[in-house]
């Protein structure tokens, strides 16, 4: 009798998948750039549906544009175990972010099919939609909308081209009208647990594999305006100036300090200034904030104290600001039940058992709502992600996927 735990994924047929899939949206610097329902990310759904069918996995997109693919447990009524990530990238990102995540739950399911391994509980692996939120500016949208947190005001974002969510949907043949149909009850998933690169610089420094994350950051994003007056750069004294780009500066250098002081992060990732002549004094700046932090309240009180800081040096300056947040999540705590075996996964495959708090967000984020949420990281080379560079080995990819693979069992299992 086959001991289910003694079963192994087939690590060659998930690294083709996984350098398959990180030919689509490639470009000549070896940066992925597969935007949320872009032509190259529709390319990329195509691919991992395709992946799904032949897994023989039954293949279904909900109203969210959500793919899902089901492996069919003994007990039709009992909750289903999870897993999932995401295929869209940022911009000129790497081939292993979210993709690891929905193609080693592929792979997991396949070998789970393939030796007649018996489970009561059906297995689901998920390919979300927009994770990023690069295109769009909020993100985490495919795994709101499961989980209950869908917002029709998305629908009118806009991406950097001026074509809004709900007609890039509309192509993409996802109806706007009824994504929030894709919402699922709290009694229908047991339990979500994600596989994903750790993107940083942790388990490197380690030595090992894989990390079992106890907790993940929550984020705030803001964008700020800055609005002056567009002077010539000449004939305008320096007193006289209402310059937004010196103030801009002033504010940065605050961000900063107030991360340090919380204990956070905060990253500003764009930056536009107009008219952006190099004889005129701006007349606006537009910049973004990616705040984070593992405690709520620590969060808030960083976004706080930005607010104030930003408000007190334009207001020297008879200059005009204001500051929308346009996307948020709270940190998650992992379940215990989870974590515990994912330890003894790790112990299966004879792998140190690592705990972490993760700094990066993921689809389990909006899981959270829904059900108990698990997060297995893989080791990142030089801690590089959101970049061409970043890299997993073969090796380190076969272990997290095994880690996977035997916690789905024992979760389906009992
Ligand atoms: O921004 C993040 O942490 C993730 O890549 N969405
Ligand atoms: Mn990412
Ligand atoms: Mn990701
Ligand atoms: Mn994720």
């Amino acid at each position: 009798m086959l001991n289910p735990l003694s079963v192994q994924i087939n690590s060659e047929r998930l690294w083709t998948s996984l350098e398959a899939l990180g030919q689509i949206g490639a470009d000549e610097q070896g940066g992925i750039t597969r935007l949320s329902l872009t032509d190259e990310e529709l390319t990329g759904r195509q691919f991992v549906m395709s992946l799904m069918a032949d897994a023989g996995l039954e293949v279904r997109q909900d109203e969210a544009g959500n793919l899902i693919g089901v492996l069919a447990g003994e007990d039709p009524d009992a909750a289903v175990i999870a897993t999932g990530s995401h295929i869209d990238t940022v911009i000129q990102g790497g081939r292993f972010d979210g993709a690891l995540g929905v193609l080693a739950g592929i792979e997991v399911l396949r070998t789970i099919k393939e030796q007649g391994i018996r489970h009561a509980r059906s297995l689901e692996v998920i390919c979300f939609t927009d994770e990023e939120g690069v295109r769009f500016g909020a993100g985490y949208l495919g795994s709101r909308a499961m989980s209950g947190g869908w917002d029709d005001q998305w629908l009118e974002l806009k991406d950097a081209n001026g074509f809004s969510l709900k007609e890039v949907m509309e192509n993409a043949g996802v109806s706007p009208g009824t994504v929030a149909l894709a919402s699922r009850s709290r009694q229908s998933i047991q339990a979500y647990v994600e596989l994903h690169i750790e993107q940083g610089r942790v388990l490197e420094a380690l030595g090992t594999s894989v990390g079992i994350a106890t907790a993940i950051y929550g984020h705030c994003w803001l964008e700020v305006t800055v609005r002056g007056r567009a002077d010539h750069a000449g004939t305008t004294p320096m007193k006289l100036r209402q310059d937004p780009l010196t103030a801009t500066a002033a504010q940065l250098l605050a961000i900063e300090q107030i991360a340090v002081e919380h204990g956070g992060v905060a990253t500003i990732g764009t930056l536009k200034l107009a008219p952006g002549a190099i004889n005129v004094i701006p007349g606006e700046v537009v910049y973004s904030v990616d705040l984070r932090h593992e405690e709520a309240e620590k969060l808030l009180q960083m976004e706080i104290a930005i607010r104030e800081a930003l408000t007190g040096i334009v207001e020297e300056k008879s200059l005009s600001l204001s500051i929308i947040a346009t996307d948020s999540a709270p940190p998650v705590r992992s379940s215990q039940m989870i974590m515990d075996t994912l330890a003894e996964s790790c112990r299966i495959n004879e792998l140190p058992e690592h705990y972490m708090v993760c700094g990066a967000g993921h689809d389990a984020v909006a899981m959270n709502e829904l059900t108990d949420i698990g997060l297995i990281l893989v080791r990142s080379r030089d801690g590089i992600s959101h970049h061409p560079l970043e890299w997993s080995s073969p090796e380190d990819c076969e272990a997290g996927a095994n880690v996977l693979l035997h916690t789905l069992i024992k979760l389906s299992i009992e």
